[in-house]
């Protein structure tokens, strides 16, 4: 991704010592070897010599007219991959004479114009990449309706180099049926990141707007490489104050970056903001004065950003303003910021994610009781956006209820890519595995097949508007994501946003190609620790469906033993209810009945001891200890199995990445070998802490061979980490 100085930079020091200009070249070589994951999958190194040959002759020569920035960053791409990957730049010319690749829309590039490659009836920001005789030459054709689609077609075409594919008859035709791929940056105006885990945000907000530093646009880069075409730069937990005008001027500075890149900024919005910012005694959705303020301010956001994508909203949760607080719905907040952007075209995505002061029988159901009955009273350009399951990110959930509970209103999906429940940045998790069974999860609504992913592409009910957001794990580290395998949960959240069809492990695999290494010996290997990464951690924190048993307020750890305080639902033992008997929170028709939320088919199931996947047992049954699971072991001794088993996974993927020392750089390969023993050590941790308490309950030893506890529950119970990161 970048031009590496240090050789340039040494020479004018030391120009007449020759023993020094040694050192100076030596400095070089480390430097250019050592990789400290700054280029992401975006790493352009050289193909081997005969993939290279093989290459070659497709790209000696471009015919890419350049009318628009996007144009100029797309050919700039191109130069750039060309140029690292085969150490060739074709020839720029007008019309091929030699074969070559030939760029652009039917506007720019009036080759594609004359040329029938299949553009009619493509979707906004798609692109065809196809194989064609011009002028005797067989060409490439990179071609799309508009800028950024080409912009995506480069990228895809330099992902099938940097991946070693063969380009005979090349025939893709690309699309997404999400029109909203986007990052939620949980980043405040002081630069900490709520739940971040790489360092500080990377937006200098103090230096904005005179001073844009390079990563703005490496992040674009980042981000259009993925399809992901939308970001939220602010905490949902909003400031109003990124409302005010020196704000907006510097909001219009990163907009003014990432718009060659097809990003559109979004901002969050206070809901208290029209009091604290606009001197109003109040904020209540019905006052015509707030109403007025609302207007005003969106239309002062699109003086400074004219392609606004519009607000993201938490209201009426975790102690956020909302219009609940005038005796309001959420529809009637939604709808007051929705009349305010109408005009400019922009949206406005209300989240899902509430709960209110007074606590429901199961914090599970309360988005669902809310929501549901107010489908149908959205305006046409409210998005509402619902977190993949009914809790909060944790390690595994079931899907969300309300999708395909709202027919009527288009439901956009929240996924965490930050790993909050799941062990920071040091933990290896490959969150891609998770996400496709969430999209591949049957909601039943209104029949079989009716997925989540088909809920979200507007299949099933006609949505005008798609989203999917992740809740991004980005910040200043030279490596973007905290860990070298934290930027495989960016890369896969992109492109399953793009096409949530997609299987993880062939994106796992396109990235492991890109960031690391194409030898097979290294792919296999690698790809296979990350598909069973996330079933590792499910094992170690939260096995059988257990959930929100992490340390209090920084979910740092094991704390299930956390109770007391402001609210039950903000305790573990509200969620894994262990008592003499048994454990697990009773979400059928005897308890909570959470259970009656999902379609009958899947209420059936899953409130049907015998017939829930064992994954989530525990999720909506009471069990008792001595139940027999499938394994043929009873509860108890099944949770210290998988518990134990969960420990030994991340000792073989420390093994596996022991093995594949030769195939990384030395930078790269120890810090995620580093990060793999934090990793050991803390689900050991997990296990030990989690054995011990609950023991207390089940007063059952442990299952013959299996190791107990390292320490007492007292110990585990006095550890405490008040500086963890990501809380605040
Ligand atoms: C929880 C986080 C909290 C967020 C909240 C949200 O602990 O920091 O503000 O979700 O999504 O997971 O609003």
């Amino acid at each position: 991704m970048m031009a590496r100085s240090l050789g340039g930079g040494c020479a004018p020091l030391f120009r007449s010592t020759l023993s020094l200009l040694a050192l100076c070249a030596a400095l070089f070589m480390q430097s250019a070897a050592a990789e400290d994951g700054y280029e992401l999958w975006l790493r352009y190194h050289p193909l081997p010599a005969e993939q290279r040959a093989l290459y070659a002759p497709a790209t000696s020569q471009l015919v890419m007219p350049t009318p628009s920035p996007t144009l100029v960053a797309a050919k700039d791409e191109l130069l750039r991959g060309l140029n690292g990957l085969l150490s060739q730049r074709p020839a720029s010319v007008e019309r091929v004479s030699a074969s070559g690749l030939i760029v652009g829309t039917p506007q720019s590039n009036p080759q594609i114009a004359r040329l029938d490659v299949g553009l009619k009836g493509l979707a906004a920001q798609g692109y065809v990449i196809r194989h064609r005789r011009v002028d005797d030459q067989t060409v490439v054709v990179i071609a799309a309706n508009d800028d950024v689609g080409v912009l995506y077609g480069v990228f895809h075409f330099l992902r099938l180099l940097q991946t070693q594919q063969p380009l005979g008859n090349l025939n893709v035709t690309e699309s997404s049926r999400i029109q909203l791929r986007m990052l939620n940056h949980w980043d405040n105006l002081d630069r900490t990141v709520e739940r971040g885990y790489s360092g500080f945000s990377l937006w200098d907000w103090h230096k904005l707007p005179d001073y844009l530093d390079p990563r703005y646009t490496d992040y674009a880069r980042a981000n259009a490489s993925i399809g992901i075409n939308a970001t939220v730069l602010t905490n949902v937990n909003a400031n109003a104050t990124s409302l005010t005008a020196p704000y907006l001027e510097k909001a219009a500075a990163l907009a003014k970056v990432f718009r060659p890149y097809g990003i559109r900024v979004f901002l969050t919005a206070r809901f208290s903001a029209p009091v604290e910012i606009g001197g109003l005694k109040t904020a209540d959705p019905a006052d015509p004065g707030v109403q007025q303020w609302w207007k005003d301010k969106a239309a002062e956001v699109y003086k400074y950003i004219p392609d606004f994508g519009g607000f993201l909203v938490k209201a009426n949760s975790e102690g956020q303003p909302g219009p609940q607080d005038y005796g309001r719905t959420h529809a009637d907040g939604a709808n007051m910021l929705a009349d305010a952007v109408k005009p400019f075209g922009g949206i406005v995505i209300w989240r899902a994610f509430v709960y209110s002061h007074e606590q429901p029988d199961d914090r599970a159901k309360q988005a669902y009781d809310e929501f549901v009955p107010l489908d149908g009273k959205f305006r046409d350009n409210v998005l509402v956006q619902v977190k993949n399951g009914a809790i909060d990110f944790q390690p595994r959930e079931p899907f969300h209820p309300l999708f395909g509970a709202m027919p009527k209103t288009p439901l956009a999906m929240e996924f965490q890519i930050t790993k909050e429940y799941l062990g920071f940045a040091t933990h290896l998790v490959y969150l891609g595995a998770f996400y496709e069974e969430v999209l591949r999860s049957d909601t039943y609504r209104p029949r079989q097949g009716s997925t989540v992913a088909k809920v979200l592409d507007g299949s099933v009910n006609n949505y005008a508007h798609t989203a999917i957001a992740g809740v991004a794990n980005i910040g200043t580290d030279r490596n973007w994501s905290g860990a070298q395998f934290e930027q495989a949960n960016w890369y896969a959240f992109g492109r399953l946003a793009w096409n949530p069809m997609l299987s993880s492990k062939d994106i796992a695999e396109e990235w492991v190609r890109m960031t690391f290494s194409n030898d097979p010996q290294f792919v296999k290997p690698v790809v296979a620790m990350m598909m069973k990464s996330h079933e590792a951690v499910v094992d170690y924190m939260t096995p059988l469906g257990l959930h929100h048993v992490m340390g209090r307020g920084h979910h740092y750890g094991p704390g299930p033993w956390v109770e007391g305080g402001p609210r039950a639902d903000w305790t573990s033992v509200y969620y894994h209810r262990a008592d003499a008997q048994g454990i697990g929170f009773n979400r059928t028709k005897t308890g909570s009945n959470a259970v009656a939320q999902y379609a009958p088919p899947v209420a059936a199931q899953f409130g049907d001891l015998k017939r829930v996947p064992e994954q989530f047992l525990l999720w909506f049954h009471h069990v008792p200890w001595d139940y027999r699971t499938q394994s043929g072991r009873i509860l108890w001794d099944e949770l210290v199995y998988r518990y134990t088993r969960g420990v030994d996974t991340v000792r073989e993927m420390e093994g596996t990445w022991q093995g594949l020392a030769p195939f990384v750089d030395a930078e790269r390969y120890q810090q995620v070998a580093a990060f793999l023993k934090i990793q050991e050590n803390e689900a050991k941790w997990w296990r030990d802490a989690s054995i011990a308490y609950f023991q207390t309950f089940s007063k059952r030893p442990l299952p013959a061979g299996f190791a107990p506890p390292e320490h007492s529950l007292d110990y585990y119970k006095s550890l405490e980490f008040p500086y963890a990161p990501g809380h605040h």
